[in-house]
């Protein structure tokens, strides 16, 4: 039992989950190895939605309001950090969940589809009778009704190749990843860099705030969005946290 007072106390919890999923049998093995990168970016970034990432966030919420065939990708670590959040998200924006996994198992897909269900998921695709042209994994499997034909997609946690091959397709690609420097991060057309368990609260707080907007209103603020610049910034924040740190001894 990790105390309210321990000085890491969220971070420490935030393993928990992911812990608590394998134990489920939601999420990979390797999905320890990823929260492990992803805290390490989280904890250079300063475990903060920054002012880079909160615009980021803003613009994938009106670009999510503006799709007309808006899906939210699904691994096992989004299920095991976020699952109530995810699904609240899903339906402010009108985009539904689709589980895609890297480690895929049918067995493991089934289990977190009837989680999410469980957790109050309605809408889903749920075949996987589709393949991404391009990719030699088992991410290339989606449904056809799905990310098949969405022309958005929010990727949070994803792997360079298929971040790729969806936008090979045409699609605009939203991801959520701490680490700037991933190959996800550099091809996605909108690149949060903010830990998921903040990322997808902050997004679902935009879409409240933008749902009453004119489509030409919610265009304006897509428009103007720079997502080398976002990185650019990301990078800069790690370089001036670790200017101010070695400034400490
Ligand atoms: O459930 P599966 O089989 O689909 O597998 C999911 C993982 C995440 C294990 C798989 O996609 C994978 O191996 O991903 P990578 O290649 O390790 O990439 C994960 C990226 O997410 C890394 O760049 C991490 O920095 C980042 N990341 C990890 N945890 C978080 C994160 N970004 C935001 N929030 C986090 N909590």
């Amino acid at each position: 039992m990790i105390p309210k007072n321990h000085p890491r106390y969220e971070s420490l919890m935030t393993r928990e989950l992911i812990v608590e999923g394998i134990k489920k049998g939601i999420t990979s093995t390797q999905g320890l190895i990823a929260q492990g990168r992803g805290e390490a970016f989280d904890y250079l970034i300063g475990e903060k939605s920054t002012q880079y990432a909160l615009l980021a966030e803003k613009v994938a919420a009106a670009k999510l309001l503006l799709a007309k065939k808006p899906v939210i990708s699904v691994n096992g670590n989004v299920a095991a950090l976020v699952p109530v959040e995810i699904i609240k998200l899903s339906e402010l924006v009108n985009a539904p969940l689709e589980v895609n996994l890297f480690h895929r198992t049918q067995e493991r897909v089934n289990k977190i589809i009837r989680n999410l269900q469980t957790a109050g998921a309605k809408n889903m695709f749920t075949n996987s009778d589709a393949l991404i042209p391009g990719l030699g994994h088992e991410r290339a499997k989606v449904d056809t009704n799905g990310i098949f034909i969405a022309d958005t997609v929010l990727v949070p946690l994803e792997d360079g190749d298929r971040c790729k091959a969806l936008a090979d397709m045409g699609k605009t690609v939203i991801a959520i990843d701490l680490n700037p420097l991933s190959r996800t991060a550099q091809c996605a057309a909108i690149t949060i860099v903010d830990n998921i368990t903040r990322a997808v609260p902050n997004i679902s707080k935009f879409a409240q705030e933008l749902r009453g907007l004119e489509h030409e209103e919610l265009q304006e603020i897509v428009r103007g969005y720079n997502n080398k610049q976002t990185l650019s910034l990301a990078i800069n924040e790690i370089r001036k946290n670790l200017e101010s740190l070695s400034g400490r001894f």
